[in-house]
């Protein structure tokens, strides 16, 4: 599925993130950059030992914003290690942290001068955040990100791996 946005494109595809051939592909890490489950866990073993000794150089990242690192044995040139806010009900700011953890990763993105992009869904999996309004806030803040700021970012691939997921983000994009 994909939505033409003048000469940019935001796109949706099912299936495992470290597959998929993008200038970066984000991940979903936390605020320790310490490496865990879920996507962060398939990308490090994707990209081999040393994802964790260049994320070394920094300490931690706050939630809702990003750091970015070389990929080792991934196809991407980039991973972008985002992190998201663990839901705590939802009025503890975890709306504006999720968007800043979008925002901060495509800045990285076209920052390093790519022009494709692969993103997971940020927060929906051990972090508990509810995919129904992850989703629409995702797909916002990328086509925002994409209309009014983007440089040489060209194409946003939401690379959704399990079928609740993605039928989630489907849904929001028909809305957006
Ligand atoms: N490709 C794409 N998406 C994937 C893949 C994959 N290979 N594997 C899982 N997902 P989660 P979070 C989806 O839990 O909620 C880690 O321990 C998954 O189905 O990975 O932000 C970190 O170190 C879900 O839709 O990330 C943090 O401690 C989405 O990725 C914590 O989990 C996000 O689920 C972050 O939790």
């Amino acid at each position: 599925m994909e939505k033409k946005l003048g000469d940019r494109v935001l796109a949706l595809a099912q299936g495992d993130i470290t597959a998929f051939a993008a200038d970066a592909i984000g991940n979903a890490a936390n605020a320790a950059l310490a490496g865990g489950g879920g996507v962060d866990g398939a990308i490090h073993r994707a990209a081999g030992p040393t994802l964790m000794a260049d994320l070394r150089r920094y300490e931690g990242c706050p939630t809702g914003s990003a750091v970015i690192t070389p990929a080792g044995n991934l196809r991407a040139r980039h991973v972008i290690h985002a992190v998201g806010p663990r839901w705590r009900g939802g009025d503890r700011g975890e709306a504006e942290q999720l968007a800043g953890a979008y925002r901060r990763t495509l800045e990285l993105a076209d920052e390093a001068g790519c022009r494709t992009l692969a993103l997971p869904s940020i927060s929906t999996g051990v972090y508990g955040y509810p995919v129904a309004q992850a989703a629409p806030l995702a797909l916002a803040t990328v086509r925002d990100y994409l209309t009014r700021e983007a440089r040489v970012l060209e194409r946003v691939t939401f690379v959704l791996f399990d079928t609740a997921t993605f039928r989630a983000f489907a849904e929001a994009a028909e809305r957006l």
